[in-house]
């Protein structure tokens, strides 16, 4: 069941192998950090078709060079295997 609630510990065990994303309440956060503004756009064009796919979406914030994600499964009330999916594909397309 992908929108099952996780706990902590099921979420910091998954984490190891998500660099750069750290737990924050009930959500997970990472910012990604760019050459410049194009690339920081490229990167949310190239997520919005991933995410849409999904049919889960990050909130996020961008500033110039900076991406910054909270994810978290808005229907759930908190982190699921959903969001620990679009992390993972975050970090691959954040990858140069
Ligand atoms: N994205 C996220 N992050 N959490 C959700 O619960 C969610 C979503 N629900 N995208 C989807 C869309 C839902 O609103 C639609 C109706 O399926």
């Amino acid at each position: 069941m992908q929108r099952r609630l996780l706990d902590n510990n099921e979420i910091v065990a998954a984490l190891e192998k998500l660099p750069g994303w750290s737990l924050h309440g009930r959500t997970l956060q990472r910012t990604f950090v760019f050459p410049g503004f194009v690339e920081a756009f490229g990167f949310m064009s190239a997520v919005a078709l991933v995410a849409e796919r999904m049919n889960h979406h990050p909130d996020w914030q961008n500033a110039y060079n900076k991406v910054s994600v909270t994810l978290s499964t808005h229907d759930a009330g908190g982190v699921t295997a959903l969001d620990l999916e679009l992390a993972a594909r975050m970090n691959a397309l954040a990858r140069p």
